[in-house]
Order: structure tokens, then sequence, then C-alpha cells
């Protein structure tokens, strides 16, 4: 069932369509949530000199983005809904985040206010 709480974290109606198709069949096998699973596509983004990068991205929903600290000083993402926000973030630290749904998502380091980054998360 971890792996069933995981896929509905990252694919929240997908994971709804796979929970009716259980319920409405007699013949439940773990094997309907193996084909079920598609891999989760993910984008590396670089934080260095003070700045992410890229510092703006369209993504589709339920992409996965991983940020890398390259500086030696601590850095932060931090959305500017409050949808997300990272610990401090040490040199090599990741900070990983799956965007489920469309919007345009404006974050900041809050150690350094002018970092800014946007990630639109559209349909493509
Ligand atoms: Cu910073």
């Amino acid at each position: 069932m971890r792996y069933a709480f995981s896929l509905a974290v990252a694919y929240p109606f997908r994971a709804c369509a796979v929970l009716a198709l259980v319920l409405c069949s007699a013949f439940v096998t773990p094997a309907i949530f193996a084909t079920a699973a598609t891999p989760t596509p993910t984008v590396d983004l670089d934080i260095s000199k003070f700045a992410f990068t890229p510092k703006e991205i369209t993504i589709a929903p339920g992409t996965k983005l991983t940020w890398t600290n390259r500086d030696e000083t601590p850095h932060t993402v931090a959305s500017s809904d409050k949808s997300f926000a990272s610990k401090g973030l040490d040199t090599d630290d990741k900070f990983e985040h799956t965007f489920a749904s469309e919007g345009d998502f404006n974050y900041i380091c809050t150690v350094h206010p002018f970092m800014t980054g946007v990630v639109h998360v559209r349909k493509q």
C-alpha cells in the first residue's frame, strides 16, 4: 500500500482512476498497479551564482523538478503561494517537488529574496 500512497501523491487523478478500476474489478491483482504506473518525468535545475537556472520553465502536470544547490552559500526554494518550501540547502543538497496541477508558481530563495524563479505548469 505504500506504493499506492506514493502513486496517489504523484498522480492524484490517475490514482482515482486506478482506484475506480480496482473497485469495479472482481479480479484485483497487484499487476493492475504495475501496469498503471508510468515513470515520473523529471527535470533538473541548478541553484548557481545566486540564481535559479533556468529561471523560468514550462512543464507538464505531473513533472518532478529537482533543484541542486551548486553554490557554497546556503539557499532555499520557497513558493509565493506556500505550496512548496525547502529547508536550507547546503552545497550539493537537493530539493524535489512534483507539480500535480496547472498554474504559475513563483518562488524565491528566502535567504536572498532577489533570487526569483517561476514554474509554468501547462498541459502540453
Ligand atoms: Cu539564496
